[in-house]
């Protein structure tokens, strides 16, 4: 049966943590893996998080199957998130939401239910975009292209490639865009050009569809909802996958969700409907115990406010790394300026290093990105943020 199954290449980014793993200096460190660590380089467990998941243990909860949509509450919380508490949308049953296993499983019942819609329609990611982007578009059955977006030159998105573009799709094309902390350049569209790109949208009849993996990483929980809300104000039909794997820190238990903005609440019935019978056929309905967490944890006024509070220190954090790598760096007598990482939003930089320059940081000095140059500031910490300056200065 197997004779003929060819060895498949491994995940560019998650082949890189066996490498890492593999490892045996001590000095390593793995700015691959778009994961947060603390100043200890531990995956926080939040307190907000401990104090749900201990309530829910006390109760000792039945495991009855969930519905094929989700938990209900969480799926409210969610809309909350997104759309705003006093949403129009959500309160003219304009929304639907899916509990999903994770942003990665809200992209895949987005992509398959869009497969059933319109299969002939193109898809359009980033240049560059998170690998798996295209990966699941085309296990969909799609074929993928990139629209331009990130400029080396200026460090910056080129705007008005990346526009031109939009309009010269056809129409009922997919384009993903990534709501905020764009992944893998850190480098965001501001809120003028958002307004533009919902207008390209109208104006093409493009279908939209946001991935919003870091709520929360760059501004706050609303100003990284802009991209949203402007579309919610556009009166256009489009598409939200989102995750908690990084805002709660809950990885491993996969809690995300898909959201579609319909026309009215009839369209609404008829398209969960849709997503209910994809959703049936790939997994049947989702895990309880992280939606329940996210869930018990949102809608606890004080739990809410000790999550925003972990959520900030986390974004503080990543901020205090920016700043502290392109200072570390300049103390190392570098001349060429860094100060673009400042500036980058998210978890990510492209710090142009390149694919020599990250291979010679892997052999020589332990330290893990990803070829393209992409680092993970997540992962620098008081205690390592030295020696991977130091390391940088010398392969420059
Ligand atoms: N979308 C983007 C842009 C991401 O960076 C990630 C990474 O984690 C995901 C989606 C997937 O999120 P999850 O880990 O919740 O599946
Ligand atoms: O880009 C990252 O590093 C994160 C984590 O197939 C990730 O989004 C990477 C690759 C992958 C799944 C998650």
């Amino acid at each position: 049966i197997f004779a003929a199954v060819e060895l498949a290449p491994r995940d560019p980014i998650l082949g890189l943590n066996e490498a890492f793993n593999a490892d045996t200096r001590e000095t390593k460190v793995n700015l691959g893996v778009g994961v947060y660590y603390d100043d200890n380089g531990k995956i926080p467990l939040l307190a907000a998080v401990k104090a749900a998941e201990q309530a829910r243990l006390q109760q000792q909860p039945p495991r009855g199957y969930q519905p094929i949509e989700g938990l209900g509450a969480y799926n409210t919380a969610v809309q909350n998130l997104l759309f705003g508490a006093g949403s129009e949308l959500t309160a003219a049953g304009r929304v639907i939401t899916a509990e999903a296993l994770g942003g990665t499983g809200a992209l895949k019942i987005g992509a398959d239910f869009l497969k059933r819609l319109n299969a002939e329609s193109k898809v359009y990611i980033s240049d560059p975009s998170w690998e798996n982007h295209r990966a699941l578009f085309e296990s969909a059955g799609f074929t993928v292209e990139n629209y331009p977006y990130y400029d080396a030159g200026t460090r910056g998105v080129n705007f008005a490639a990346m526009k031109a573009a939009l309009l010269s799709y056809a129409p009922g094309s997919v384009i993903v865009l990534h709501a905020c902390c764009h992944n893998p350049t850190g480098a965001d569209l501001s809120d003028a050009q958002w307004a533009e790109v919902v207008e390209a949208c109208r104006e093409r009849g493009l279908v939209p569809f946001l991935d919003m993996a870091y709520q929360g990483f760059a501004d706050g929980i609303e100003p990284d909802a802009v991209a949203v809300r402007l579309f919610s104000a556009s009166g256009l039909q489009f598409f939200v996958s989102s995750s908690f794997s990084k805002s709660f820190s809950l990885y491993g238990e996969r809690v995300g969700a898909l959201s579609i903005v319909t026309a009215n609440k009839d369209e609404s019935t008829r398209v969960l409907s849709q997503l209910k019978r994809v959703i049936r056929t790939n997994y049947s309905n989702p895990p309880i115990h992280g939606g329940a967490v996210v869930a018990a944890v949102l809608s606890s006024p004080e739990l809410r406010q000790q999550w925003e509070d972990e959520l900030a220190g986390m974004r503080d954090r990543i901020r205090a790394m920016r700043t502290g790598l392109v200072e570390a760096i300049k103390a190392e007598g570098v001349t060429q300026d860094f100060s673009f990482v400042i500036a980058q939003r998210g978890m990510f930089s492209y710090t142009g290093l390149t694919a020599a320059q990250v291979e010679t940081l892997k052999n020589d000095f332990g330290i893990y990105a990803v070829s393209t140059g992409r680092i993970c500031l997540a992962a620098l910490n008081s205690k390592n943020i030295g020696y991977v300056a130091a390391s940088i200065a010398k392969v420059l």
